[in-house]
């Protein structure tokens, strides 16, 4: 999947992301050079992300894939009924049907980003659930969304799983959490999946794998950079880095120079010294506390959470 769609980001003359652009460029420029996660996710990033959820040292999809599957009744319980389903960036929607099973809801509303791919999915999806309405939209859910009219009378439970959520600062994150409370409007539930904190030789492990997948997904990072900003990056002479960061409660992305190189993107000249390194991404793990005060922060108030048996991943149900 591709979290960014030509069909709403602004593109040059030459079909290149300007925000792309502008981004690197940008981030190329401070003392920690840094590269929003986002641009992990042309094709060849999705593919690699699909393969790192099928990784065996990376438990959060199957974690939280078991707290779907084995907590359906209670789900059905603590969810009111005839609730509207609004899943924030639903991708190829493989978590939904485990929910829209277990608590068989009045319509099922995913947001995307990626409009093709939206509708795909959205097709696959209602030929599953022959009597539910679903309603796809096409949208950035990091601003507020109109919803359909369809669903307008009807109460919303937002689904956010994947701890996306984990890879955005505080600040960004408590934004979209307010975003999603105005999106959903009063009444609304929401249901959400943030990965805990654990043994960082696990953390470590699940962004480091032994097959080299996580490596490649960081690395073609920069073999994006060149192939769509005419960059020079010496990919030979950066490594993969993932490193637990215990004063944030996160692990660390990073690409290490692995020698002093000098490069080119758009144009322009930058360098890195021998062990300089590129930030790519922060992926947030929580406490019950932590997540507790994110979720308050953000408008929402945790009302219920269930982890795997292995207590590594959680999903908390909130009230606006
Ligand atoms: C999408 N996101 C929740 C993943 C994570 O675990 O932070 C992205 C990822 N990066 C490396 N491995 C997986």
């Amino acid at each position: 999947r591709t979290n960014e769609s030509l069909n709403l980001v602004e593109v040059d003359e030459n079909g290149v992301a300007t925000d792309f652009r502008a981004d690197v460029l940008q981030g190329l420029s401070e003392p920690q050079k840094a590269i929003p996660a986002r641009w992990f996710y042309d094709d060849i990033g999705s593919e690699l992300f699909e393969d790192i959820t099928q990784l065996p040292e990376y438990y959060p999809t199957r974690a939280e894939t078991e707290i779907l599957s084995s907590c359906g009744a209670e789900f059905r319980e603590r969810i009111g009924e005839g609730r509207a389903v609004v899943e924030f960036g639903s991708g190829s929607s493989v978590k939904a049907p485990l929910l829209l099973d277990a608590i068989a809801p009045a319509a099922y509303v995913p947001l995307d980003i990626a409009g093709d791919f939206l509708r795909a999915s959205a097709e696959a999806l209602a030929a599953k659930f022959p009597t539910l309405p679903v309603h796809p939209v096409e949208a950035d859910f990091m601003r507020k969304v109109e919803l359909p009219e369809a669903v307008s009378h009807l109460p919303k439970l937002g689904f956010f799983p994947g701890s996306t959520i984990g890879n955005m600062v505080a600040r960004t994150a408590t934004d979209l959490l307010r975003t999603m409370r105005a999106t959903l409007g009063e009444g609304s539930q929401l249901l959400i999946g943030m990965d805990l904190i654990k043994d960082p030789a696990v953390l470590e492990a699940a962004y480091d794998d032994a097959a080299g997948v996580t490596a490649r997904f960081n690395c073609n990072l920069a073999a994006r950079i060149n192939r769509e900003l005419g960059g020079t990056i010496p990919l030979d002479a950066l490594r993969h880095v993932a490193r637990w960061n215990d004063d944030y409660a996160r692990i660390e992305m990073h690409l290490e120079a692995t020698r002093d190189i000098a490069f080119q993107v758009a144009g322009r000249r930058f360098t890195m010294r021998e062990g300089e390194t590129i930030h790519t991404e922060n992926s947030h793990k929580f406490s019950r506390r932590s997540s507790t005060l994110l979720l308050l922060a953000g408008g929402w108030t945790p009302a219920r959470r269930w982890t795997d048996a292995e207590d590594r991943f959680s999903m908390i149900l909130a009230d606006a």
